[in-house]
């Protein structure tokens, strides 16, 4: 039986055989990095339902596709923002009892899905990166945004403005964010990540007046 003092004086001398292992070798031991992105409007108020990103300076291996669900409910569509990788495969379950028909004229991925209720046979794959809004033809203020970027990490910022990206391999970002209602685009910014902590950014942003979308 090994006490705990043992115990952790062997953990130390494994960890200082895997730093030196990793020192010789010229590799490092796989860590993952994290980066918390910190929004906030003009005023310097958190900012809800930003999209933020961060795209891998260095190649990697393809992931797999993902799949997700856009809702409609009560007349919204659920979620508000969806923030995916190209190629995501989205579904759009109508929950209402009411009929909807779905569309985007957006460049980065036009569609529609006339008048349905139910789920509709086939989801809509959104194969190119870019700004996609969606809007019902039975109802005028529904809206909704599918922002499309070509890496796999991804988030979305909360009611405190904050979102964090995770499971980055060390090593350098081009990262970014955006906002339907940003009144421009805000520069991407070259980052370099590395350890366990995750790793702060903060953006402001500036929106166009009256367009912010409350729930
Ligand atoms: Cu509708």
């Amino acid at each position: 039986m090994y006490t705990t003092r043992k115990k952790s004086q062997i953990a130390r001398l494994l960890h200082g055989f895997m730093f030196l292992f990793s020192f010789l070798s010229g590799t490092t031991v796989v860590q993952a990095a994290s980066i918390e992105f910190r929004v906030t409007d003009a005023s310097g108020a958190p900012l809800q339902d930003v999209a933020v990103y961060a795209t891998p300076r260095a190649k990697m291996a393809p992931k797999p596709r993902r799949e997700t669900l856009i809702e409609q409910v009560k007349l919204q569509f659920a979620p508000l923002l969806t923030v995916i990788p190209v190629g995501t495969a989205v579904g759009f379950p109508n929950r209402d009892e009411v009929r909807h028909h779905v569309y985007s004229f957006s460049s980065a991925k036009a569609f529609e899905i006339k008048l349905y209720v139910g789920t509709p046979a086939s989801p809509v794959v959104f194969d190119k990166p870019g700004e996609v809004v969606l809007g019902c033809n039975i109802h005028d203020n529904m809206r909704g945004f599918v922002f499309v970027v070509d890496t796999p990490f991804v988030a979305k910022t909360g009611a405190d403005g904050r979102a964090v990206v995770e499971d980055l391999p060390p090593g350098e970002f081009d990262i970014g964010v955006w906002h339907y209602a940003q009144s421009a685009a805000v520069p991407v910014r070259r980052v370099r990540v590395a350890g366990d902590k995750p790793q702060p950014e903060a953006f402001s942003l500036s929106l166009r007046p009256g367009q912010l979308i409350k729930r």
